[in-house]
């Protein structure tokens, strides 16, 4: 028997007003069926948003430390359930146990992290220019806050965005990625159970033209946060009219290995941040930019690990590299090898489909001698492929590094403050790792990127900041009329 997920509206888990459905298969495993998820639409959100509408007035006026509580239990629940969320994890996106673990880890974290924001939400005090006034800011909630995730990280990425809108009192209507409902509706589920008020969360699974658009278009929703492809965030900045809106969108993330670097913990940070995830993170380290001194060395230490790395399925404790996503995501994958071949980068290892697996796998793939604008190292291919290209010094590194229209993370292997220190203030990427991978961040820190990455930092402090009216306050005591800019 199929199970059977529904829709979170109003507090109450229905069907989708049209009665469609779908299924999502497992991708190491299409036979697999994992479950039929509705498809909701254009009427399922709007009455998502009637209800997240109706929640706001109470919620936005709990207390913060109030509402902390909520996200506590929620943090003690995904504790507790940390091994039975990896595990429906791994079977809707492929990634192995090992890597669903710290996703949900993510998730745990990012509640006690926000829970605890929930005392310090303030704002500041300043002096004003007037006898006897004072000034001072406040943040306030915003509203219906509409939240759109992808598949990468079924559940962290989602807790992120609501943990956050909730905390600073808005309500929320997520809408998660089509081909990871199950973590969604499950994290869901647990704000429910820890006794969310009707209405302040709202889950609409289905496509993201109907359900996300609306999200976007309607003027309810005063804020999106959105992660994704850097197409879908453009159109979403097109179409979504005064409102605020945050995009976390791609990246092409360069880790530089200079002369002087520990070439053996280069290659782990590769091996981690280029194959973890099946190379399916915004994060992915898909560029080495390697030192002509060393590359030949290096080269040859990560080849033979890349060889070892093992494909298979996920639940498998023996697996480095899991499928990936979808169908699509395998054929994109393919096409881009073909087209690193064609642009004559040198294939090393990897490069195919294996033949003698039925899921969506693709071998761990190593191109060298690339070039910068060959198109495989300058496109996202969001799979386990990792192109080198060398470099003549640390400058020439840095243009190449610099070169893409991302900018989201970044890395450099050396043993020299100097190189370490001009990396940081030249690599234009929000994120810049010094001797270790690009993927890796904390939640108590600012994450995002620059460029073409997108518009906006999550988690830490800055959490707040998305989802927050910055409100400024003048309080005159004086008694008096004092006019602003005289005397
Ligand atoms: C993403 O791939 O969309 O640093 C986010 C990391 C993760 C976040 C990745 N914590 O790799």
């Amino acid at each position: 028997m199929v199970s059977k997920f529904k829709l979170f509206i109003d507090g109450e888990w229905i069907t989708a007003e049209n009665g469609e459905t779908y299924q999502r298969v497992n991708p190491a495993d299409p036979e697999d069926v994992l479950g039929e998820f509705q498809k909701g639409n254009k009427q399922d959100t709007e009455k998502a948003i009637e209800a997240a509408q109706f929640a706001f007035e109470d919620w936005s006026e709990t207390p913060a430390p109030k509402r902390a509580k909520y996200l506590i239990k929620v943090a003690q629940f995904l504790t507790e359930q940390q091994d039975v969320l990896a595990r429906y994890m791994t079977r809707e996106m492929g990634k192995t146990l090992r890597d669903s673990c710290a996703d949900v880890q993510e998730a745990i974290d990012l509640a006690y992290y926000a829970a605890a924001e929930g005392k310090r939400l303030g704002g500041y005090t300043v002096p004003s220019e007037k006898h006897k006034k004072f000034a001072m800011t406040l943040r306030l909630p915003i509203g219906v806050a509409g939240l759109i995730s992808p598949w990468n990280f079924p559940l962290a990425i989602p807790a992120r965005k609501l943990f956050y809108a909730l905390i600073c009192g808005n309500t929320t209507v997520l809408k998660p990625a089509s081909d990871t409902p199950i973590c969604a509706t499950k994290l869901v589920e647990l704000l429910d159970k820890a006794g969310i008020p009707k209405g302040v969360v709202n889950l609409v699974t289905g496509p993201g033209e109907s359900v996300g658009m609306t999200l976007v278009k309607d003027k309810r929703v005063p804020v999106v946060s959105f992660t994704g492809h850097k197409d879908t965030g453009a159109t979403i900045l097109q179409e979504a009219g005064v409102k605020r809106v945050h995009l976390e969108l791609g990246g092409k993330n360069p880790v530089i290995v200079m002369d002087d670097a520990d070439l053996k913990l280069a290659v782990d940070g590769v091996l981690w941040g280029g194959y973890e995830t099946s190379g399916q993170r915004c994060t992915a380290a898909s560029r080495v930019i390697v030192h002509e001194k060393v590359k030949k060395n290096f080269e040859k230490m990560l080849l033979e690990k890349v060889r070892r790395l093992k494909l298979g399925n996920g639940l498998d404790s023996k697996t480095d590299v899991g499928p990936l996503v979808n169908e699509a995501a395998q054929k994109k994958v393919a096409k881009y090898v073909e087209i690193g071949k064609t642009e004559g980068a040198k294939l090393l290892t990897g490069g195919s489909v294996p033949s003698n697996m039925k899921g969506w796998f693709f071998e761990p793939t190593l191109f060298t001698d690339c070039t910068r604008f060959m198109r495989i190292a300058q496109e996202e291919i969001f799979g386990p492929v990792v192109s080198l290209l060398p470099a003549l010094d640390l400058s020439d590194a840095l243009n190449i590094a610099n070169c893409v229209e991302y900018g989201l993370s970044s890395s450099i292997y050396t043993r020299s403050i100097k190189n370490a220190i001009v990396a940081v203030n030249k690599l234009q990427t929000g994120l810049t790792y010094i001797n270790s991978s690009t993927i890796g961040s904390e939640v108590q820190l600012p994450f995002g990127g620059a460029k073409q990455s997108g518009n906006t930092r999550e988690d830490g402090p800055e959490g707040v900041r998305q989802f927050t009216e910055l409100k400024t306050i003048y309080i005159d005591y004086s008694g008096k009329l004092q006019k602003a800019f005289t005397d």
